[in-house]
Formats: C-alpha cells, sequence, structure tokens
C-alpha cells in the first residue's frame, strides 16, 4: 500500500469515532499480529507506535518484535495489559487517558451502589413480570446515604468518588499504598480493616501483579454479611471464586461489578445470583468521555510523530 500515512498496529477495536479520526490519520493494522503473523512480520519494522486500551495485552514479546517501536498510546486511564518494565527497557514510552474519564466512573460506582443496595434492577424486574399487581408493594431495601463508604485506592476516581459520597452524607474512609495528609477522611492500612469498618467498599485501585487478589476471602469476611462490595477497578483485583462463595453463602450483603478476571468471560454461579449488579465494563463508556479519552491518546500519537512532547506518559515511563 502505497501511503505516507505512518503505521500504528492497533491492540483492540475501537468505537467508531476513534477508529475514523485513526483511520484519516494512520495506516492502521488491526490486530494483525493475532489475525495473520505472516503480514504482520512484513510490515513490522515500519510500526513506531501501538495503540491499545486500558486491558488489551501488550506483552513483551509483541513490543520486541517492532524494532522501531517507541510508543503505546492507551485509550484508557489502566495500563494493566501492557508490560511497562519492558517498555522501558527497549526504550518505548506509554502514554494513557487519565483524568477524563473521572466523572463517568465516580458515577457509576454510585450507580451499582444504589443498584446493590436498593435492588434497582430487581425492582425494574418487578414492574416487567407483573409482580408488583400480583403480589403488592416489594419488599424493603437498604439506605444508601447516611451509610459508611470504604474505597479502596484514593487516586483521581478515587477522590471523585468521594465528592459524590460526601454529597450522600456518607462517612468515608479509604486504603491506598499510603495516607493522603491533605484528605480528611480516615485511613485504613489494609483492605481488611477498612472493609470490617465500612457498609460499602468500593474498588477502584489499578490491576496488575501488585493488587491481585486483594479483596481475597478475609477481606470480604470483615466486609460481613450487610456490607457490599463494589468494583468499577479490574476484575483481577477480586478473588472472583472468593467472591461468588461469599454471595452464595451470603456472607456479604451483595455486590455490584463492571469488571470480571477473564472477562468478557463471566463465571455462569453470578448468572444464579439475585444478589449481585453485572454491568459489561461500562465505566468510561458514554460518548462524551470515550471522545474525550480517544482526542488525548490521539494527541500523543500526533505530538509522538511531530517530535513533541507526549502529554499523559504513565509514571512507570517518565
Ligand atoms: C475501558 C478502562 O475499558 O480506562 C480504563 O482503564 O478500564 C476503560 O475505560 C477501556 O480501556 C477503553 O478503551
Amino acid at each position: 500500500m502505497s501511503t505516507n500515512k505512518p503505521d500504528v498496529l492497533l491492540v483492540m477495536p475501537l468505537p467508531p469515532y476513534a477508529r475514523a479520526q485513526i483511520d484519516s490519520l494512520y495506516t492502521v493494522h488491526d490486530r494483525t499480529h493475532q489475525t495473520d503473523p505472516q503480514a504482520f512480520a512484513g510490515v513490522a519494522s515500519k510500526i513506531r507506535a501501538i495503540v491499545g486500551s486500558g486491558e488489551a495485552k501488550v506483552p513483551r514479546t509483541l513490543m520486541a518484535q517492532m524494532p522501531n517501536l517507541k510508543m503505546v498510546s492507551v485509550i484508557g486511564v489502566g495500563y494493566d495489559g501492557v508490560d511497562t518494565a519492558a517498555a522501558n527497557d527497549l526504550g518505548i514510552k506509554v502514554t494513557h487517558t487519565p483524568d477524563v474519564l473521572n466523572d463517568d466512573v465516580a458515577d457509576l460506582a454510585l450507580g451499582l451502589m444504589l443498584c446493590a443496595a436498593r435492588r434497582l434492577p430487581q425492582a425494574d424486574q418487578y414492574v416487567r413480570q407483573g409482580q408488583w399487581l400480583a403480589k403488592g408493594p416489594m419488599a424493603l431495601q437498604r439506605k444508601v446515604s447516611g451509610s459508611r463508604v470504604g474505597i479502596v485506592g484514593m487516586g483521581r476516581i478515587g477522590k471523585t468518588i468521594a465528592k459524590r459520597c460526601a454529597a450522600f452524607d456518607m462517612p468515608i474512609s479509604y486504603t491506598a499504598r499510603s495516607a493522603k495528609s491533605d484528605l480528611p477522611f480516615t485511613f485504613y492500612t489494609t483492605a481488611k480493616e477498612l472493609a470490617a469498618n465500612v457498609d460499602f467498599l468500593v474498588v477502584i485501585t489499578p490491576g496488575g501483579a501488585a493488587t491481585k487478589g486483594m479483596i481475597n476471602a478475609e477481606v470480604l469476611a470483615a466486609l460481613g454479611k450487610d456490607g457490599y462490595l463494589i468494583n468499577v477497578a479490574r476484575g483481577t483485583v477480586v478473588d472472583q471464586t472468593a467472591l461468588i462463595h461469599a454471595l452464595q453463602n451470603k456472607t456479604i450483603a451483595g455486590a455490584g461489578l463492571d469488571v470480571f478476571d477473564g472477562e468478557p468471560n463471566v463465571p455462569e454461579a453470578f448468572f444464579a445470583l439475585d444478589n449481585v449488579t453485572l454491568l459489561p465494563h461500562v465505566g468510561s463508556a458514554t460518548t462524551d468521555t470515550r471522545k474525550a479519552m480517544a482526542d488525548l491518546a490521539l494527541l500523543n500519537l500526533a505530538n509522538f510523530y511531530a517530535g513533541k512532547p507526549l502529554v499523559t506518559v504513565v509514571p512507570e515511563c517518565q
């Protein structure tokens, strides 16, 4: 193909807006490394940038196949799919899209809290299935305002969730790598201690090896039979088997999950449970926010090709 547009490797499907933008500026190799390894080998040396997502895998073995690769532009705040240590070794910069999605993910966390405690999806079914008419009013549910919330991860999105919880008059506590002296919230050093002291445990910490299985059986036991788990981070942060067990045995009150370990595969055991709300990873999935994320990822890409400074390099690659 004769074109002056730079070659980029796309490692995930893109929504229409992002795809149209990227197609207008670049020669896009859409997951060619997976679909046609031979064709990929033929173009690998021309590729200087990868466009990825929060979750799409960019391992060392893939980066090493592109001798001129210099950047990975992730459309997402999380970049746990990218081996940043390998990127550093190979002289590759990784950028992501922080901040622009804070509102959406925080909105969804509150939405899941309301779904879990007020059982909104079940209430919708109650009306649709004619149970309101047949059985009368639905059973009473748990109040959210004024309940204690514990946030696991007090970064940009954690703070945005806290702001919303404050408007719900919720006492706020958190755990993070270290206490943040500028915040008026109670700090606990472990997730287990935090869980023991709250009604809602909201997980919004990065994924990856450091947090894998952090919310385990012990943490869920500490959360207890009146506590709810909300996960808008990564499925890997929660021990999924322990969570299914806790929900089946009602050793926690319920859960609201936007993410799963191994998604889009969701363990069928969840489908049989009515004390969990299941969402298909839609934390940042609004038109406005996905546009803002794509624009920021494209700006990083444009700056790279123009020899200008990258805007949002991940901390590990700075
Ligand atoms: C998306 C996300 O799943 O930003 C993240 O880390 O999890 C999400 O916003 C995805 O990365 C969009 O490309």
